[in-house]
């Protein structure tokens, strides 16, 4: 498939614990499950989309580095990166391409450090507080960005 058909779906650290613990605050299912709701709505909407998780702040740098060369627009949930990582920022502000900031739980609605999000202004625009939904819609977006 084209690039202009690629969008890269990236999960930040410990989103590979989902499903385990804390099912009050991000719901029960796995990140597998997650997945392969993404998939289904990529293959639904006419794109292909790769999805990548880490732990390690700087492969996803790397990975949205190189994200342009492959893919046109990208959808993340930086997880905790999301209130720290001014590295995280700036390769998004860098990558250039359309980039939508997803997250399961309600930010605002939660502690105060998780309120401020540094990579809002490197972002086309945010979607937080609906479980998987925030994926789907965030894909949705992303779609409607290319
Ligand atoms: O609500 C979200 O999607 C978050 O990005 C999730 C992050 C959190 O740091 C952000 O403030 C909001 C945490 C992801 C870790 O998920 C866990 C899942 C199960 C058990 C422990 C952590």
């Amino acid at each position: 498939m084209a690039k202009k058909r690629k969008i890269l779906v990236l999960h930040g650290p410990n989103l590979n614990l989902l499903g385990k613990r804390q099912p009050e605050i991000y719901g029960r299912l796995t990140l597998e499950q997650i997945n392969r709701r993404i998939l289904a709505l990529a293959r639904e909407l006419g794109v292909e989309v790769e999805i990548r998780q880490s732990n390690s702040e700087g492969e996803l740098v790397d990975w949205i580095q190189q994200a342009p060369k492959k893919f046109a627009a990208l959808v993340i949930n930086a997880a905790a990166y999301t209130h720290s990582s001014v590295a995280l920022r700036d390769a998004l502000t860098a990558a250039g391409i359309p980039a939508i900031e997803v997250h399961l739980s309600n930010i605002y609605k939660r502690e105060e450090f998780r309120k401020r999000s540094l990579i809002a202004e490197a972002v086309v625009g945010q979607i937080t507080g609906f479980g998987v939904s925030s994926y789907l819609l965030g894909l949705r977006a992303a779609v409607e960005a290319l």
